[in-house]
């Protein structure tokens, strides 16, 4: 059964000791950033912050620390995840109105975000407090389409925020072609509700697919939507809180600086400037939070996840049908880094499942191997870099390509345009090497027989 709420997912996780409280009074100002990492780097439960000074509300972080955790939101095995999102992807559920949302249970007077967010600041160099895990829906001008994506939030004081829209994004290309016919574009901010619309939120997707018909079919059942107050948008009708607002045409205002996915600090920039024009939430909201910064992160388990079954479907249907995994790591920001296993059947074939990747202006390093080998395991993979590689013949260097924006080493940074490699790490096609290792049987037979050794 798909979770309906945040807060079915909270019980179930304090159920299975994965939840901690924090009822001690703490600073919003870093201290509960730090507590947060901390969490997260030693993979440690969610927790909820009953005390945060000067927060009308409890806070929760680290709900997605591994993948495991990600799992278990959608119901699914750690291994059973990127079938469940090529399922996804193939067969979107599309969303369903409901006229009763829990959502609405306060419809507030003010739209001043200071009387009810509380004002996290996250790093020691940010700009100010930020809002970094609200899911940003808004529709295409042209064609109404919806888009939902977590884009994080400035918070200037009042109704007022900054954000960045900017195309590729989704948003960014919405608000592109409002501001072109001189209209601002309506924005939702959704506030939690089921966890399984924040993985949907990292979809790797054309622009035009509505990221809640995924939600729908990752959690195997429809996400219930509910009409804004003072927006023509829908928002998750089990959402604990709900900003609804216009980001303005022509107006630009310093946005940032702040502590970001890849692990640096982006300088501040003028940036687009939204005005909320409606908060609305349940009775008691619990406001959902998480660390963005130096991978790995909840972030980057979100990415991971969703960009794996993308590229996988991608080389396996344009490359190698034998491909037989995808990793993205972690410690490469959930973007830079691509390890990829596959069952070659032609010469070359490596390095054109690496281009295949690099294709994507995210990604910056492939490593093809074959399959014998794991790609999650990085033992396996410094053995193949140390014994498969020739590198005059095996790494493809691609100057002068685009770049992730962000990549602090790019020569004219932040140009975004970058320098690329493959590393094709595969046995040449038609030759083996002799590998050491125990025939399979024997393998089987001894590991059997463990108990009887006296072994455990
Ligand atoms: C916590 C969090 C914060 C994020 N903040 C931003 C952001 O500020 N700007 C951005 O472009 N992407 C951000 N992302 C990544 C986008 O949400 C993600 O790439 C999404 O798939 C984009 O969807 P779109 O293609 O519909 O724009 C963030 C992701 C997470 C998990
Ligand atoms: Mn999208």
């Amino acid at each position: 059964m798909p979770y309906e709420d945040l807060r079915e997912f909270l019980t179930d996780l304090r159920e299975r000791g994965q939840l901690v409280q924090v009822d001690r009074s703490v600073s919003p100002h870093l201290e509960l950033s730090l507590i947060t990492k901390e969490l997260n780097d030693r993979q440690g439960p969610a927790v909820l912050f009953t005390n945060v000074q000067g927060s009308p509300l409890p806070v929760v972080t680290n709900l997605f620390p591994n993948r495991e955790r990600a799992a278990m939101a959608l119901g699914v095995g750690v291994d059973d995840m990127r079938d469940r999102w090529i399922e996804a992807m193939r067969a979107p559920l599309e969303p369903v109105m409901v006229d009763r949302a829990a959502c609405k249970e306060v419809i507030r007077d003010s739209a001043d975000l200071t009387q009810i967010i509380p004002q996290i600041v996250w790093h020691e160099g940010d700009g100010g407090p930020y809002l970094p895990f609200g899911l940003c829906i808004c529709k295409d001008p042209d064609t109404g389409r919806r888009n939902m994506a977590i884009y994080r939030i400035h918070m200037k004081g009042g109704n007022k925020v900054g954000m960045k829209l900017q195309p590729p994004q989704h948003g960014g290309v919405c608000y592109a072609k409002a501001e072109a016919r001189g209209e601002p574009l309506q924005i939702a901010i959704a506030i939690g509700g089921d966890p399984a619309l924040y993985i949907a939120s990292q979809a790797v997707t054309g622009f035009g697919v509505d990221e809640l018909g995924l939600a729908g079919r990752l959690r195997g059942a429809p996400v219930e939507l509910v009409k804004c107050e003072t927006v023509d948008l829908e928002v998750p009708a089990g959402a604990e809180i709900v900003l609804e607002g216009r980001v303005l045409p022509g107006v630009r205002e310093a946005e940032g600086p702040f502590g970001e996915f890849q692990g640096y600090y982006s300088g501040a920039s003028m940036r687009q400037v939204v005005e909320f024009t409606a908060i609305t939430h349940r009775r008691d909201p619990i406001y959902l939070a998480t660390y963005e910064g130096r991978p790995p992160t909840n972030t980057h388990v979100l990415q991971a996840i969703a960009r794996e079954p993308r590229y996988f479907t991608q080389i396996r249907d344009y490359v190698c049908p034998t491909v037989k995994d995808v990793y993205v790591t972690l410690g490469g920001a959930a973007c830079y880094h691509v390890w990829v296993s596959i069952h070659q059947q032609a010469a070359g074939q490596a390095k054109n499942v690496a281009l295949e990747l690099l294709k994507s202006h995210l990604v910056k390093h492939v490593i093809v191997v074959d399959d014998d080998i794991d790609v999650r395991d990085p033992l396996q993979m410094e053995w193949v870099l140390a014994t498969r590689v020739q590198a005059d013949r095996d790494v493809l260097i691609l100057p002068g390509m685009a770049s992730q924006h962000l990549d602090p080493s790019q020569p004219a940074h932040p140009s975004g345009l970058g320098c690329k490699m493959a590393i094709d790490a595969t046995i040449p096609y038609g030759q083996d090497y002799d590998k050491v290792e125990f025939s399979p049987d024997l393998v089987e037979r001894v590991r059997a027989n463990w108990g009887a050794y006296g072994l455990r």
